[in-house]
């Protein structure tokens, strides 16, 4: 059968619509089902192989997925591009219609998620068995938009539409209990949950390149335990009744849109444990169903933690062996550590997970005991070291490092920031136990999907390898003195930058000079990425151009793109004054084009995919310290942009493989950062010095862009003045003058290009198939079911 009978016999069967009446929603989900029977193919052999190597399986545990769209994914590493392009011809279709139709799962908040996606992108590739676990939420992150420059949160609808990629796997349902009491009797514990919800399977298949081979997205939905209640009920405990109901509405309903910010609430404690529980259930019937011996458990299974969030897997298994299994807690503790490790991404304080043992206690009664028991075998065997519980708080990073045989950080400062500050009394009890691995991207969705003009110039150049040995870029680098290639590689970055205008035209009415440097910033709202810093760059450079402007500007368009957490006050006064000075400013006839600010909305995936080919220069400009690794970094610097950057995460890594001379480097060190902090008043200091600083402020109090509402930025300007945590004011004049050196060179274009080239050529290193190499060799002891894959290794 031919890909057009099979698209009309799905728009028949499956969507009940003919081809006269189908809507471009039908003829997508027809589209996405017959992608979806190719991939099934895929995925049984996977299965049957695996079934039959008995490898060592990976389980990546994940509060969140970001894996925005699935289509072009499917169909590139389907390699089935031309054929899905012909046959919508052929139906009269339009090929970007249908794949823009595509909502965007938004199962994540940012590059913690985005990381998990990429993670599961090169485990398929790479041929290597694994399922990611994590939740269904039926509502991802909000969606944003802007009233009067001020961020308005909706709720975020992904499910109101089929979501055409996965199977809900009824049989797969685990019982996961909540609350209620312990008993002990003749050495045993029974707990008794006081409310009990299902977890339901939902899996999406993950195929890697080529469609060699396929693992499994496992996601949780929660379901009301029917017969639980009914239980209650005749028992007469009518509040319980009907209470597993309430939970299972909300336990799948929302991801929290927390990122790296406060959270502490007893529903999230609910999800972690709901997802964790009903996985490691999963992982062990799978185990059992092949093995009897369940102490030979870490040599089929490896457990990751992407961060806290599923920590409570540790005393979870410990809970299962001990009382399930028989098995003693002191053997326990050690068998199930050999299964597990853990990823830091971030040491924010903030951000360090802790539960009041109280609620724990309330919501997890048996794993509070089971706390208590490791913390006392860890106190017994290094007397003095860390505690799990302090001061009435459950610190979920001293419990996940104490269950983990692997911790890592994910770039080599934020290693040796996690060796020297949150964790360093346990590095020095444990010093093998900390290892690095530095974050990567896949270079299937962040240069082949994103990125046809560049995909293509390369693939001509130097052959297709490179899709999964990215290390092949090296060989771009001795073009740089060729003048025709040059050309090229500059007419597809202005293809992809005129493409951009056309966009923000048609959906902002904004059209955008592709001459100009489109100067990017898009990631989370925080004060430590310090977009205040790069809109306060942008007045001063706005005030230099109006004081002279006969002058030879270099044209800017400054392009921000990221959402606030909705209870994170200062983020969204720093997005209303970015949209209030782009207001003014995007008025201006004196400096007219040769400065524009631009804000797109609900940024997200695809606004990232649509953004990152299109860039000059990337913003990485976080305090340094802050940002533990950054992978948007890796994304602008593949796709050809250079970066101005602190050295901070793996800005510094990536610096070290494009060159000094090819990257635009300012501000303190972590080090340096550490140390200003003790000088009394730096900030006043740091104002005082800087007169062209001191103007942009005093615009800002006085209400040059807020005229009808002048005291509107006070009090971030007075927060500025009087606790700069993050240094904006300190690195102000350093990150001035290096973005004049960025307007020099990009004044050179042939110049400007070699340098960007020299950063594609460079950027082998950080594909995600390094990482993913990486944790399997160095914590997961797994290998490739389809050898050859892994022969290469980093
Ligand atoms: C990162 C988070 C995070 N670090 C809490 N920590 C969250 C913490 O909802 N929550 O409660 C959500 C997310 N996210 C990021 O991880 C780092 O800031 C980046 O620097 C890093 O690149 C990324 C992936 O490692």
């Amino acid at each position: 059968m031919t890909m057009k009978t099979d698209i009309l016999n799905r728009l028949k069967y499956s969507l009940g619509k003919d081809a006269e009446n189908a809507s471009t929603y039908d003829w997508r989900i027809a589209l996405s089902l017959v992608l979806r029977d190719q991939m099934v193919e895929t995925w049984f052999r996977s299965t049957k192989e695996t079934y039959a190597a008995s490898p060592k399986r990976v389980y990546y545990l994940s509060m969140e997925f970001l894996i925005g769209r699935l289509i072009e994914d499917m169909i590139s590493n389907l390699r089935m591009e031309e054929k899905v392009k012909a046959t919508l011809v052929e139906l009269g279709q339009d090929y970007d219609t249908i794949v823009h139709d595509e909502p965007d799962a938004a199962l994540g908040n940012g590059g913690l998620g985005r990381l998990a996606a990429c993670f599961m992108d090169s485990l398929a590739t790479l041929g290597i068995p694994a399922f990611g676990y994590g939740i269904r939420y039926e509502h991802g992150l909000f969606e944003q938009s802007f009233a009067q420059g001020q961020q308005v949160e909706k709720p975020e609808t992904w499910l109101t539409q089929r979501h055409a990629w996965e199977f809900e796997r009824p049989e797969s349902q685990y019982r996961i209990g909540f609350g209620g009491h312990v008993d002990h009797h003749e050495g045993k514990a029974y707990w008794h949950p006081g409310e009990v919800v299902m977890a339901t399977a939902y899996d999406t298949p993950v195929v890697g390149w080529n469609g060699d081979w396929g693992n499994t997205l496992r996601l949780w939905s929660a379901q009301p335990a029917k017969e639980f209640d009914l239980e209650s009920f005749n028992r007469g405990d009518y509040l319980a009744a009907g209470r597993s109901e309430a939970l299972a509405r909300t336990i799948s309903r929302v991801l929290y849109p927390d990122d790296t910010t406060e959270s502490g609430k007893e529903l999230r404690l609910k999800q972690e444990y709901f997802f964790t529980a009903a996985s490691i259930m999963d992982l062990l019937r799978r185990y059992l169903k092949d093995h009897d011996d369940i102490r030979a458990l870490p040599d089929y299974v490896a457990i990751q933690l992407n961060d806290t969030h599923p920590a409570i897997a540790g005393p979870e298994l410990v809970r299962i062996l001990v009382d399930e299994h028989d098995i003693p807690m002191d053997e326990a503790i050690p068998l199930a550590r050999k299964c597990l490790a853990y990823t830091n991404h971030t040491l924010l304080p903030e951000a360090l997970e802790r539960w009041s043992e109280h609620l724990m206690g309330r919501i997890l009664p048996r794993h509070l005991e089971i706390i208590r028991a490791i913390e006392h075998a860890h106190q017994t065997e290094f007397p003095g070291s860390p505690r799990i519980l302090e001061n009435g708080d459950v610190r979920m990073g001293e419990l996940a490092f104490i269950m983990a045989h692997k911790v890592n950080g994910v770039s080599a400062l934020h290693t040796d920031l996690v060796k020297e500050t949150v964790f360093a009394d346990l590095h020095r009890i444990h010093p093998t136990r900390i290892i690095n691995q530095t974050n990567g991207i896949t270079p299937r969705r962040w240069l082949y999907g994103c990125n046809p003009s560049l995909r293509h110039l390369i693939t001509d150049t130097i052959g297709e390898g490179w899709v999964t040995d990215l290390e092949q870029l090296t060989a771009l680098k001795s073009k740089r003195d060729d003048a025709a290639f040059i050309e090229a590689f500059t007419a597809s970055k202005r293809e992809n930058k005129a493409n951009l205008s056309n966009w923000t035209l048609q959906t902002m009415g904004v059209s955008l000079d592709p001459d100009a440097m489109f100067d990017v910033q898009i990631k989370r709202i925080h004060e430590y990425k310090r977009q205040l810093m790069n809109l306060l760059e942008t007045v001063a450079l706005w005030n230099d151009m109006r004081d002279n402007p006969n002058a030879d500007w270099t044209p800017r368009v400054k392009i921000f793109g990221g959402k606030a957490a909705p209870g994170y006050f200062v983020a969204k006064d720093i997005i209303r004054l970015i949209n209030d000075v782009a207001a003014v400013i995007n008025a201006d006839e004196v400096t007219g084009d040769k400065l524009k600010i631009v804000y797109p909305p609900n940024y997200n995936v695809t606004m990232a995919e649509r953004l990152i080919p299109a860039a000059d220069l990337s913003e990485q400009i976080s305090t340094a310290g802050k940002e533990a690794s950054g992978t948007g970094n890796m994304k602008f610097a593949l796709n050809g942009a250079l970066t101005i950057g602190t050295l901070d995460g793996a800005n510094v890594e990536i610096r070290e493989h494009v060159g000094s001379e090819n990257f635009f480097l300012f501000g303190l060190t972590a080090q340096e950062v550490m140390e200003r902090r003790t000088h009394h008043g730096y900030a006043r200091a740091a104002i005082e010095a800087s007169p062209r600083l001191q103007r942009v402020l005093g615009q800002i109090a006085e209400g040059r862009f807020a005229p009808h509402d002048p005291s509107r930025y006070h009090g971030l300007v007075g927060m500025l003045y009087d606790h700069d945590y993050f240094l904006v004011t300190c690195d102000f004049d350093s990150y001035f003058d290096t973005q004049r050196r960025a307007d020099t060179a990009y004044r050179n274009p042939a110049n400007w290009a070699a340098m960007a080239l020299v950063n594609t050529a460079s950027m082998g290193w950080f594909s995600s198939d390094r990482t993913i190499k990486g944790y399997a060799r160095d914590i997961w002891g797994a290998e490739s079911v389809t050898k050859a894959k892994l022969g290469k290794t980093a």
